[in-house]
């Protein structure tokens, strides 16, 4: 008869489960006992940078991928990651433990009271199984809602005394057996009523979001664009998670500006709006404004109901984003539309000391790798980036999107992991890179070769940006003297440099990117300034 530990590792496997991302403690040890030969268990310093890294990983494999947490602390310390894997829809399945069942009543120490309010309201499912036996079935219907759309996380809290128990063979047999999936295409008929609305629209517009790439929709999306002839925006840069289209493609336009007043304007010439894989809109901050101009209509396709229901405005149709867009290029011709003007190459940056944050981009593009990954969370630099940029492979771009600090390093990690092929690189503000510091630990030991950049301005530049919009004056705490990121990597094994001025940073990229011994850490100075171009 198998334990349940046996039964849970067997499940694990079945899907493919076989790297753990956890940070242990006492009550997390009888389920690492014994630990398989055939599993990786990838230990993060703390709970906030384990789901990060999970999430990085979980989100460019595109499996559902196991976090395991020590209880309430453990879980409390998780909760902004948490919220981020559920604006990322990253298919986590976060196991917790728990006090010895025979202690829970009586709360003793390290019982996580009420366990399963934890991480609410951002995971699909939260639940603590009511009896031993039911840990492998929980577990297995975890993975099932973590991978089913909108894929996101899902938790289960697990008492400690439970690993050693012996399973109940016949539901564990068929809790591992079992497969679900759920990628669905929208009724043909309706995709059919979207193809004739987009043929005759005179000039339709497509908004693409992070949900293609997702859902390996990338191929689909530029057949359509370029049937129809379409221009393209990406969804606002907030929830742009991932880029969903190609951005040097002569018919990507631009990233949509992120406020409700600003998205009718920019879109005010077009009389039909495709939405397809965002939700509409991950607007930030508050400008008001009509949502739409007099004349445009929107259409939105997501798997996502709730992206659908909670729309301002415009119709949805939920279902798989990649059959949707597929099926829409074979029901639509080649339009004679007049496809939009390329957009212009971005010119040298002009020259100053320190450089801005156009420049420190405009070095990176320079050595970009064709098969590069970038992760991003460097906020007054992030419009910078996708302009010069302008990243055009699919799988090769994250941010966290529900802006959540502390995915940067976490994520670029567990990318790595998942991609170790690929040279991925963390373009990061000083700030930013303090959240999720504790991840240069995990890279460094796990080898993952990730270049990390930080941008180095001594501010949180981009909150004195927010001050100026929400007109507010003398909020404290909004410079960061001193910080020197690139000290602190060296005290965690991570080989670090501080550069200067763009010639410098170009050579000290050039010969980080390729190398794949370890992690590497380049620290440039930026003047301040928010980045657009
Ligand atoms: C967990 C979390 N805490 C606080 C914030 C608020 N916040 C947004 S941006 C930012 C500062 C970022 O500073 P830095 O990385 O140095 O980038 P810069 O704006 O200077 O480019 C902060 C604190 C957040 N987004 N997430």
């Amino acid at each position: 008869m198998p334990t349940v530990r046996e039964a849970t590792f067997d499940l694990f496997r079945a899907h493919g489960m076989t790297t753990i991302f956890g940070n242990p403690g006492s009550t997390e040890l009888p389920m690492l006992a014994d630990f398989p030969a055939d599993f990786r268990y990838v230990l993060g310093l703390q709970e906030l940078v384990v789901v990060g890294m999970a999430d990085g990983y979980a989100q460019a494999t595109g499996r559902p991928t196991n976090v395991n947490l020590h209880t309430a602390p453990g879980v409390g310390n998780a909760v902004g990651g948490i919220f981020n894997a559920q604006a990322n829809k990253a298919p986590l399945v976060i196991t917790a433990g728990q006090q010895h069942r025979a202690q829970v009543t009586i709360e003793a120490n390290l019982t996580n009271r009420d366990a399963t309010y934890g991480p609410q309201p951002y995971v699909k499912w939260s639940h603590e199984p009511p009896r031993a036996q039911d840990v492998p079935g929980a577990i297995a219907r975890a993975i099932h809602h973590a991978g089913l759309p909108p894929r996101g996380p899902a938790f289960v809290s697990i008492p400690m005394d439970d690993w050693h128990a012996e399973a109940d063979e016949d539901r564990a047999r068929h809790a591992i057996g079992r497969t679900v999936t759920g990628r669905a295409a929208p009724a043909e008929s309706t995709l059919a009523e979207l193809a004739a609305r987009l043929e005759a629209a005179r000039n339709p517009v497509l908004i693409a979001g992070p949900d293609i790439d997702a859902s390996g929709g990338w191929t689909a999306a530029i057949a359509l664009a370029e049937q129809q002839r379409l221009p393209v925006w990406a969804t606002p840069a907030p929830g742009g998670g991932r880029i969903g289209f190609p951005e040097n493609h002569p018919q990507f336009v631009g990233v949509l500006p992120p406020a409700i007043g600003a998205v009718a304007e920019t879109l005010r010439a077009h009389d039909l709006v495709l939405v397809v894989g965002s939700s509409v809109f991950p607007y930030y901050p508050y400008i008001p404004g009509p949502l739409l101009t007099q004349d445009t209509a929107l259409v939105a396709i997501t798997s996502d109901p709730g992206e659908a229901a909670r729309a301002p405005m415009g119709d949805a149709i939920v279902g798989d984003v990649a059959l949707a867009l597929e099926r829409l290029v074979a029901l639509t011709g080649t339009s004679d539309r007049t496809p939009p003007e390329p957009r212009p190459a971005p010119g040298d940056p002009a020259e100053a000391d320190p450089i801005s944050g156009t420049t420190a981009m405009a070095a990176l593009a320079d050595v970009w790798p064709e098969d590069g990954i970038a992760v991003l969370e460097a906020p007054s630099s992030t419009m910078a980036f996708r302009n010069r940029l302008r990243l055009s492979r699919p799988g090769s771009y994250y941010f966290g999107a529900s802006g959540g600090l502390g995915f940067g390093i976490s994520a670029a990690v567990g990318v790595q992991l998942a991609e170790p092929e690929r040279p991925v690189v963390c373009v990061l503000g000083e700030g930013s890179a303090q959240y999720g510091i504790t991840a240069l630990w995990s890279a460094l030991a796990y080898k993952a070769p990730v270049t990390f950049l930080v941008l180095r301005n001594q501010e949180y530049m981009i909150l004195k940006w927010f001050a100026q919009f929400e007109q507010v004056q003398g909020a404290p705490g909004l410079d960061l003297p001193g910080l020197d990121v690139a000290a602190v990597a060296t005290g965690y094994g991570v080989p670090a440099q501080q550069v200067s001025g763009r010639d410098e940073l170009t050579e000290a990229l050039r010969t980080a990117i390729p190398a794949d011994d370890g992690p590497r850490l380049i620290q440039v100075p930026v003047a301040s300034g928010m980045w657009l171009d």
